[in-house]
């Protein structure tokens, strides 16, 4: 096999990655761990990914710290040191750095390094990835562990360049900037937008929150990790990593944490009024997502978002804006849960408005401001807390060619087409990493990372152990995985009618409307991931 390193314009490698965050940073480990040479290549100015770029105030995972972190290496488990139950950004980019640095990861990893373009040689069954810097490097197979939601969505406003105050993107955040004292419209009230919207309340002169759509957010209860909590997720580490894999969303829960997607044991549709009271009472916003049918029953679902609703009237002081505030038209578990630290409290404070774009929208950003519907808005600064391209956007933006020069996105233009969200047939050695058709952004990221870079290393060493030199899906496997994916999203609350998410590409003008992601769950997902494996992997075709 090559060796990486020495120069990149003429090496010849076994693994080309993209992208050093979660994904990227094990797959380089582990890689090398099966002997094959492997270069990482990364766009931002450091390693950690989504926990690189996104540093707005406020950033933080909702999957537990002791849960969201590798579960390859049983010493790094036991050294490392979670403070909080949630991590913050600040925490999840210092662990990948130890991650980078523990495991000797750097010296393979090419920084401030975007991919622009990979093509596919027919002749010699390499692929010939291209940089933005000029680089161009040839491997045999090419890994994008680039994310699925890692390509910032900036809406087209008309005037944003004459706006004269600072603009920028919540995924894009500068470290050192400082808003305080400021006047800031923050646009979009999603994950991002609702977590950063206290922080900036607490600076800001004035803080104008833009909602065109009102949120289902639930308070997360975050605060500084109990150290008996801790030491006895360590202790019984194996076990849990074990467990990890065998639950739905890959989050165990024994860290006691409050997890977003666990649902309850009673139906809603055999509760009273006053058992539903009673709940609200016992669990505030927690009400709306302890029932056993809101996932599947719309009229069930309609009774949460009562109780969701009941808990916004008794949070936030103006009716007015408890109205705006209040989610209507679309149920709870159709968009991704949010979770949030004071969020609907923030709206009670003097210097914080909001403008519901929903009684007249943005017509145009000014040299001064936002000028809506509704009037004109002063700012000194506007913040786009507006999302992603999820799921296709970051390998979309990259030029990539397989067989007789065929661009993926081209192959995609109706909806992401793959086998086990792995590979798309006429791209042979090509990989994504918890991509399209797998189960992904719906389960603990860190653990769907772990499991496809260790399926694909698998498959790589038994190719080499086979004298195979290239992989990719038959068409008639793919085409039954991307019918199952589908079926298997059907009559979900993620693709009502009423529903607009990311999940389906709805926040992208033009995507099509396919719901992405794999929703049977992480265990049956691994199960027919391990079942193609034992069967010498069914449904790839080699060469
Ligand atoms: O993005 P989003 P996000 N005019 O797409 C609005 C993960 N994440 O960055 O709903 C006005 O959810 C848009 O409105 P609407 C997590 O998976 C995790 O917040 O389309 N508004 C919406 O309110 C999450 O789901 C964490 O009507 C416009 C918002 O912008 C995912 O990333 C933290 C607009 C976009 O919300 C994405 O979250 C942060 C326009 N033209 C992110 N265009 C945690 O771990 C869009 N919007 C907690």
């Amino acid at each position: 096999m090559a060796t990486a390193g020495g120069s990149e314009r003429t090496a010849t490698i076994d693994v080309v990655v993209v992208g050093a965050g979660m994904a990227g940073l094990y797959a380089l480990h582990h890689f090398r761990e099966l002997g094959f040479s492997t270069i990482v290549f990364e766009a931002g100015g450091g390693v950690g990914g989504t926990w690189y770029w996104n540093r707005y105030p406020g950033a933080r995972c909702d999957v537990p710290s002791l849960e969201y972190s590798y579960g390859f290496s049983k010493e790094l488990e036991q050294e490392w040191e979670w403070t909080e139950v949630f991590p913050p950004q600040e925490e999840l980019e210092r662990y990948f750095n130890h991650v980078a640095d523990r495991f000797d990861l750097r010296r393979d990893i090419r920084l401030n390094t975007r991919v622009t373009a990979a093509t596919f040689d027919e002749d010699a069954s390499t692929w010939t990835v291209e940089t933005e810097a000029g680089d161009v490097v040839t491997s045999r197979f090419l890994v994008m562990a680039t994310g699925p939601l890692s390509a910032p969505m900036r809406p087209d406003m008309p005037g944003l360049d004459t706006f004269k105050g600072r603009v920028f993107q919540t995924s894009q955040w500068e470290d050192g900037t400082d808003v305080s004292g400021m006047r800031i419209g923050l646009i979009g009230t999603g994950s991002s937008g609702v977590q950063t919207t206290p922080e900036l309340a607490a600076v800001a002169e004035q803080l104008f929150v833009f909602q065109r759509t009102p949120t289902y957010t639930w308070p997360s209860r975050n605060g500084p990790l109990d150290p008996e909590v801790q030491a006895a997720w360590k202790r019984d580490c194996v076990e849990n990593r074990r467990m990890q894999r065998e639950v739905f969303a890959g989050v165990t829960g024994s860290t006691g944490a409050i997890i977003v997607a666990l649902p309850g044991e009673k139906a809603i549709l055999e509760s009273t009024e006053d058992d539903r009271l009673a709940m609200l009472e016992e669990h505030g916003f927690d009400a709306s997502r302890k029932w056993s049918d809101t996932a599947t029953n719309p009229e069930a679902n309609e009774l949460a978002c009562d109780l969701f609703r009941e808990m916004i009237r008794r949070t936030v002081h103006d009716p007015d804006v408890v109205e705006k505030l209040s989610p209507r038209g679309y149920p709870i578990g159709c968009k991704r849960p949010v979770v949030d630290t004071n969020y609907f409290e923030t709206f009670n404070r003097d210097n914080v408005t909001l403008v519901d774009l929903r009684r007249g929208g943005i017509e145009r950003i000014t040299e001064t401001g936002i000028q809506t519907e509704q009037g004109h808005f002063d700012l000194d600064v506007i913040v786009f807390a507006t999302g992603f391209d999820a799921l296709t956007g970051a390998v979309g933006r990259i030029d990539i060619r397989g067989r007789d020069g065929a661009a993926l996105r081209d192959a995609w233009s109706s909806g992401p087409r793959t086998l086990l969200g792995l590979q798309c047939a006429g791209f042979p050695n090509l990989f994504t990493v918890t991509g399209p058709g797998s189960p992904s952004v719906l389960v603990n990221m860190v653990v769907a990372s772990e499991q496809h870079v260790e399926w694909i290393g698998a498959l790589l060493a038994w190719m080499r152990e086979h004298g195979l030199t290239t992989v990719e899906p038959t068409l008639d496997a793919q085409d039954a995985w991307v019918e199952h994916v589908n079926q298997a999203a059907e009559g979900t609350m993620w693709t009502a009618p009423s529903c607009n998410s990311w999940y389906l590409g709805a926040n992208i003008p033009g995507k099509p409307r396919v719901f992405m992601p794999y929703v049977a769950g992480l265990p049956e997902y691994i199960k027919e991931a391990d079942a193609v494996a034992a069967n010498d992997y069914e449904g790839f075709a080699f060469s």
